[in-house]
């Protein structure tokens, strides 16, 4: 028997993937909010699902340590995708990467007037391109999360977060002021597993094409 082991990550992309492994026929046995356990079962005693970090799922696929994973566009970015086939945007988990800052900051003169900007993001590569292109000077300060934070207290002037109802921005008096990129999560496949296991992760590459499809 060919094992193949899914790599997700607990919360909006497991809740979202569920469906499209129903599609494919695979149930999983064990709720992760409930379980302690990191390795589920489902249905098909050829499958499992490990639980890791959502930034972690590139790295395991491109690894080996799984041979199929969901990760959002923002994570595969800054992961770089090495190792890893893409076959499909899955559409879910969508939101977006923008720029934000206090709403008591004028970021159009901060960026008319050239001064360099102090960006506070876990999303390093993205910013540092977008900044890039835009011709404005940033001093970058890596962060691991609550984003949101940093402008508040004085970290930095801006923040690059990804921003879904817009609610986390409002309630900490912050404003979207550009919108680097949609995004959505994808799946990705490691390569020399889609050689070796080809019959079994070609069979579940298509029933997520087509639930996929059913749903756009
Ligand atoms: O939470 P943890 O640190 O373990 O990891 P993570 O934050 O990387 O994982 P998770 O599960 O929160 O996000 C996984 C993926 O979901 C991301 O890589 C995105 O591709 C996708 N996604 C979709 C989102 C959101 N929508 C989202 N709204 N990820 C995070 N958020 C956060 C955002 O960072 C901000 O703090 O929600 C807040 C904004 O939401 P609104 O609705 O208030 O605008
Ligand atoms: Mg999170």
């Amino acid at each position: 028997m060919t094992m193949i082991t899914l790599a997700l990550s607990k919360g909006r992309i497991f809740d979202e993937t569920l469906p499209l492994l129903a599609a494919a026929g695979i149930e999983v046995l064990e709720d992760p909010e409930k379980s302690r356990k990191l390795i589920l079962p489902t249905n098909r005693p050829d499958v499992r699902v490990v639980l890791v970090r959502a930034t972690d799922v590139p790295t395991y696929v491109e690894y080996g340590g799984a041979d199929i994973g969901v990760t959002g566009k923002d994570t595969l970015i800054e992961h770089g995708g090495q190792g890893l086939y893409q076959p499909l945007d899955l559409q879910i988990a969508k939101c977006r990467v923008s720029v934000a800052v206090r709403n008591d900051f004028d970021y159009e003169r901060a960026v008319k007037q050239g001064s360099r900007l102090k960006v506070a993001t876990k999303y390093t590569s993205i910013a540092r391109d977008f900044f890039a292109t835009k011709g404005v000077h940033v001093d970058m300060v890596k962060l691991y999360g609550s984003m949101e934070l940093a402008p508040l207290i004085g970290l930095s002037d801006a923040i690059v977060d990804l921003v879904s109802t817009g609610n986390t921005l409002r309630a900490n008096n912050l404003v979207e002021v550009e919108r680097i990129m949609d995004i959505s999560s994808y799946l990705v496949v490691n390569q020399a597993a889609l050689k070796l296991k080809q019959a079994p992760l070609r069979s579940i590459i298509d029933a997520f094409a087509a639930a996929t499809a059913a749903r756009a």
